[in-house]
């Protein structure tokens, strides 16, 4: 159900691409891993962690707004135009890219998450 699941199950997985393993799928340390990320009383810091490994989408390390539009899309699952959802994120931006650089770094989007309820 979850529409981040195939980014999620590469998330989860990275370890084997530094060749560690060749076989397909999550192995067990990687599955609990993730349970624990996605149970109730995980850590906060954990789970907006692991958020943004998520939404990073082109993996190097600041969400853009490519990020941005990936994250949105998929979490509307195609109830927004493309127009809808280059405007929310320009705004996402406008309003949290502290920094100005046009991406938001993991403080900056630690500091959105953790100020919206
Ligand atoms: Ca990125
Ligand atoms: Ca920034």
């Amino acid at each position: 159900e979850n529409p981040f699941r195939e980014r999620i199950s590469e998330v989860f997985t990275q370890r084997q691409d530094s060749g560690q393993s060749t076989s397909e799928g999550i192995c067990f340390e990687e599955f609990l891993e993730m349970l624990s990320v996605f149970s109730e009383q995980a850590p906060r810091d954990l789970k907006v962690f692991y958020a943004f490994k998520i939404y990073d989408f082109d993996e190097d390390g600041v969400l853009g707004l490519g990020d941005l539009e990936r994250t949105c899309r998929q979490l509307t699952r195609g109830g927004l135009s493309a127009e809808e959802v280059t405007t929310v994120c320009r705004k996402i931006l406008e309003e949290s890219d502290i920094d100005g650089d046009g991406a938001l770094s993991y403080l900056e989007f630690e500091h959105v998450v953790t100020r919206s309820s």
